[in-house]
């Protein structure tokens, strides 16, 4: 009944687990008692149970948070668990507090959901998990509608459950620029003042924006901040007149157009702008990459956009990280080593979608897999939905969401090349919190699953490999513990929800 479906689960013949008042939460190794910390304060906002956290054998009943080399499944040393829960007590072993911490977001998902009355039980189990991709993301485009720091904090706390580890922030567009520059100040005094269809507006300062990257990384999730040009570049354009060609700022545009803005090639000011805010921003980001977004630049004259894109791309290597971009970023053939190209074509591309994302291979970098018609959260779920666009081959469901494989989409990509998969949630029909998570889950539980489970086998097709009715029926179980924890979803009529659960 878990969610991503770990890579081995076998029910163990003997008695539950009873997890009694005087449990406590037994660690060795390093690290351990960060991740029981969280698992404490996890049991007492879930379950209401006050456990203590010992430096000490664990006694019967007692749960065990392990981590030493030797505690990881085999080959899967960074992120992979075990996890074991019999009469005697439960025990998580990994090699990394990573690792352990997986185990935990696999153990809160067996506590029953309605936990706060006694007796807590959980059926006997051993489950040997690590995931198939190094990196599973989720985006959420704060640009567009902007949300602040406490309800980016909450979708953090959200995603965890699903194994998801990296947030790509969409922190710049032509509605509105997010982060704080202390060198470019005005990108925030203007071009953060509103947002799409006139919102408010608002931006992190570099105080905020830290304290997010830590509250994520003490949840082992990255933050990959996107700071997108050249195009998408409205609100910086309209906050310094100097970026235009005719030195003349446009407004500030709130509407849901794109394509219309570029900043300018080979130009000076704009060079010293780039190494600005690629410079602050790679400062306040202890992650490997910084994304420079690249997409949809249909005003950049294209040999404008090449000369741009090495540039940038290369101010970022200089910076020390590794770029990061959208595949149309790809047409360029001058990109570092090691340069990510994110995939955000349909299933089957079209044009030169594919051949723009093997560029990133044969440049020595690797790819995240983001098919807009199935992997895209802010499509609508049905036709005629209040929230979303349904320009990405229509409506998705449920199980297109689930349906796919991302070694299957361009052709000559393969598992090696993949470094992961990501589901963007863009927002300019988003507007509230609550609209976030009807549109992030549950699909974001099904790409999560493909980021994480092991591969169908080649000689399957994707459609019967993977089961969908047997990952709606999970989904269904997951939804208590959303209900429980006050986390809105969407009732998608695939599901057969369980009676608590108000359609
Ligand atoms: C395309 S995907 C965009 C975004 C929009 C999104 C809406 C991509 C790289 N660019 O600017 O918000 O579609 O679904």
């Amino acid at each position: 009944m878990v969610i991503p479906r770990p890579a081995m689960l076998e029910s163990v013949d003997s008695a539950p687990f009873t997890l009694a008042p005087d449990a406590r939460i037994s660690v060795a190794g390093a690290g351990a008692s960060s991740v029981a910390e969280l698992l404490r304060a996890e049991l007492a906002s879930d379950c209401s149970r006050s456990l203590t956290v010992v430096h000490e054998p664990p006694a019967f009943g007692d749960i065990a948070i392990v981590i030493a080399d030797d505690e990881a499944p085999d080959g899967h040393d960074a992120e992979g668990y075990t996890l074991e829960v019999a009469a005697e007590g439960v025990r998580i072993g990994a090699a990394t507090t990573a690792g352990a911490f997986w185990g935990v977001q696999t153990l809160r998902q067996l506590v029953p959901a309605e936990c706060g009355s006694d007796p807590l039980t959980i059926g006997a189990v051993r489950i040997v998990d690590h995931p198939r991709y190094a990196y599973r993301g989720a985006m959420l485009d704060v640009a567009r509608h902007f949300f602040s720091p406490d309800a980016v904090k909450r979708f953090i706390d959200a995603i965890v459950l699903l194994k998801v580890n990296h947030l790509h922030l969409h922190l710049t567009d032509d509605q509105g620029w997010r982060i704080h520059i202390d060198s470019w100040p005005n990108l925030t005094a203007h071009g953060g003042s509103t947002g799409s269809d006139g919102s408010d507006g608002g931006f992190y300062t570099q105080d905020e924006f830290r304290d997010l990257v830590a509250y994520a990384a003490e949840r082992h999730v990255t933050v990959v901040p996107e700071l997108d040009m050249p195009g998408h570049t409205n609100a910086a354009l309209a906050s310094y007149p100097e970026l235009n060609a005719d030195g003349v700022s446009p407004a500030l545009y709130t509407g849901s157009k794109v394509g219309f803005s570029t900043l300018l090639s080979g130009d000076a000011t704009t060079a010293r702008f780039v190494d600005d805010v690629v410079r602050e921003v790679a400062a306040l980001t202890p992650g490997p990459y910084l994304h420079i977004g690249g997409d949809e630049c249909q005003s950049t004259d294209p040999a404008d956009f090449l000369r741009f894109i090495a540039d940038a791309a290369a101010t970022v290597a200089r910076h020390g990280k590794i770029p990061a971009g959208w595949h149309e970023m790809g047409k360029s053939g001058d990109l570092p080593d090691g340069t990510v190209g994110q995939y955000w074509d349909f299933l089957t591309p079209r044009g030169s979608a594919a051949d723009e994302t093997l560029s990133f291979v044969r440049q020595g970098g690797s790819v995240i897999m983001s098919p807009a018609d199935v992997a895209y959260l802010d499509i609508v779920y049905e036709e005629g939905d209040r929230l979303g666009q349904d320009w990405a081959d229509g409506p998705t469901t449920l199980r297109q969401s689930y349906e796919w494989d991302p070694a299957r989409v361009v052709p000559g990509l393969t598992e090696a090349h993949i470094l992961g998969v990501e589901a963007p949630l863009w927002t300019e029909t988003v507007e509230t919190v609550s609209d976030i998570e009807e549109m992030v889950f549950p699909r974001l539980a099904a790409v999560a699953e493909i980021g994480w489970s092991p591969a169908p086998s080649d000689t399957d097709a994707v459609e019967t490999a993977r089961d969908f009715d047997d990952f709606a029926e999970r989904v269904a179980h997951l939804a208590e513990h959303w209900e429980a924890a006050g986390t809105n979803f969407r009732r998608v009529p695939e599901v057969r929800w369980r009676e608590r659960v108000s359609s």
